[in-house]
């Protein structure tokens, strides 16, 4: 047995006036709560630190830079570092990152107990659209704001485990579980972002939505033989509504655990690394039953072709 305590910090909204300051200050809460739970591992959500802020058109390039991060940990984020070394609790969350050089990325990290950063991911997958959409009920800009992760996806051995990372809209793409997966993966942390409301299908509403987020998740999780904690950043953000929906899903695809509501919430269990072996050595032992032979294309083309009529 190899368990690891797992809190998913889910956060309620942030407004656009909310100081990062002040939203450490929530994490932290959020924090005590985990300690007082017996957590090792918390995970918050992405863009952990402000609102969602590609839904608003900028031109302006320093109004752009004022939601990004030049370096982490930084004098807002310091305390939640400490308080985490304090706790002997390992932390991942989602930041917007600016890099000396000037490149902007959706990025999340990985620390180990004692609050060292052990591990990066910059978004992959990123959705929506770059210039200004009439067609739109609201704007999706993370095309305009970020450039496409360019660390791959990677996995670190870290408090027992082999754990991995990605964002939000990543969660919905079978490759980003099946490259962890060929990592050896047994724990995917992630955050997310998702407005309640389809921008582009008004009628599509709030169920299916949590249902595809959900069924994106429990499929990576078994089909990879991983635990999955998918944490949400939730709730109306200056009259935008994120859902919630955050969930810890086990090895074999069962959500063990679930948020109720779309505000700071932390959801706990206590995940068994062991799990992951059955599944890594059966049905899904991949050295034995994958045929390479014929993926070729997932690499080699972007969109789908068509048979001529
Ligand atoms: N943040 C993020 O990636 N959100 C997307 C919304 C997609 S709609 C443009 C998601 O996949 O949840």
């Amino acid at each position: 047995m190899r368990e690891l305590i797992i809190g998913g910090a889910q956060m309620g909204p942030i407004q656009k006036a909310d100081s990062r300051e002040a939203v450490v200050r929530r994490m932290i809460a959020l924090l005590d709560q985990a300690k007082s739970r017996n957590c090792d591992v918390v995970v918050f959500p992405e863009l952990a630190l402000t609102t969602f802020f590609p839904r608003w058109y900028m031109e302006d390039q320093a109004e752009v830079d004022f939601w990004f991060e030049r370096e982490m940990p930084n004098g807002a984020t310091e305390p939640l570092f400490a308080r985490a070394r304090d706790y002997g609790i390992a932390i991942s969350f989602g930041y917007a990152e600016l890099t000396p050089d000037g490149r902007h990325f959706n990025t999340s990290i990985l620390t180990n107990r004692k609050g060292e950063i052990v591990g990066k991911y910059r978004k992959v997958h990123l959705p929506g659209h770059v210039e200004y959409d009439t067609q739109r009920a609201f704007q999706h800009l993370e095309k305009r704001y970020f450039l496409p992760g360019d660390l791959g996806f990677n996995v670190w051995s870290n408090e027992g485990a082999v754990m991995g990372m990605c964002i939000c809209n990543d969660r919905r793409w079978p490759e980003t579980y099946r490259v962890l997966g060929l990592k050896g993966v047994e724990l995917v942390l992630l955050g997310y972002n998702t407005p309640s409301v389809n921008s582009q299908m008004s009628a599509e509403g709030l169920e299916k939505r949590l249902f595809h987020s959900q069924l994106s998740m429990q499929a990576g999780a078994y089909q990879n033989a991983t635990w999955v904690v998918g944490v949400a950043k939730a709730g109306v953000e200056d009259g935008h509504p994120l859902m919630g929906g955050s969930m810890i899903v086990d090895p074999n695809g069962f959500v063990v655990a679930k948020a109720e509501s779309e505000d700071d919430e932390l959801i706990v269990h206590g995940c068994d690394m062991d799990l992951c072996e059955f599944g890594k050595t059966t049905i899904f032992d991949f050295a034995r039953h994958r045929r390479i032979e014929h993926y070729g294309i997932i690499t080699s083309q972007t969109g789908a072709s068509r048979p001529a009529d």
